[in-house]
Formats: structure tokens, sequence, C-alpha cells
């Protein structure tokens, strides 16, 4: 059964610098770090945990910057995943 879609809004009440993207029911943010091996850790960490939990962030890096867009694509929008994989990141980040 997929996850039940909560949207973008209470997600992000729910979390600190997320935004609602448009166009489309998902939450943004944009990491920065100190420099690309900062970045790459960060992202390794957060693969780990996408990886055991069978949910995957869509994401960019430029350098010192990870740009991750998150969505539930089985549920056609954002979900309590979505929340628990921000949540992971917010820390990861640190
Ligand atoms: N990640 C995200 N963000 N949304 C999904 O719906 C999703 C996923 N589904 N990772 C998983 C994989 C699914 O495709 C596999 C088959 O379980």
């Amino acid at each position: 059964m997929p996850a039940e879609k909560i949207g973008a809004e209470s997600a992000i009440a729910r979390l600190q610098g997320w935004y609602a993207a448009e166009g489309r029911d998902a939450i943004i943010k944009e990491f920065r770090f100190k420099d690309f091996n900062a970045a790459f850790a960060f992202m390794t960490r957060v693969a780990l945990f996408a990886e055991k939990n069978d949910h995957h962030p869509e994401w960019t890096n430029v350098y010192n910057r990870v740009e991750v867009t998150l969505t539930t694509h089985d549920a056609g929008g954002v979900t309590d995943k979505d929340v628990a994989l921000a949540h992971f990141m917010d820390q990861a980040a640190g």
C-alpha cells in the first residue's frame, strides 16, 4: 500500500528551511557546505539512508551546493516518507 499523501504545505509546517515546489506536490531545500568534499559526504550519508528505506531524493550537486526535491512518486505527492527523509537530511547536514 503506498504511503498516504499529506501535501507539501503540511510537510513544510513540520520542517525548517524547506519550501513548496511550484507546479507539483514536492518540497525543496538547498544545502550549502564548506566544499565539494563536505557536500559529497552528506550525499553519501543520505544515499545509505535512502537505500535502506527505499525512498530516494531527486537532487543536483554543483561543487558545495546540493539542491534537493522530495516527493513520493508512488503517491503522486508529499508523504510522511518525505518528511522523514527531510529530517534525516537536516540532521546529516549538521
Ligand atoms: N523514492 C521516492 N522518492 N518515491 C517513490 O515512490 C519511490 C522511491 N518508490 N524509491 C520506490 C523507490 C519504488 O520505486 C521501488 C520499486 O520500491
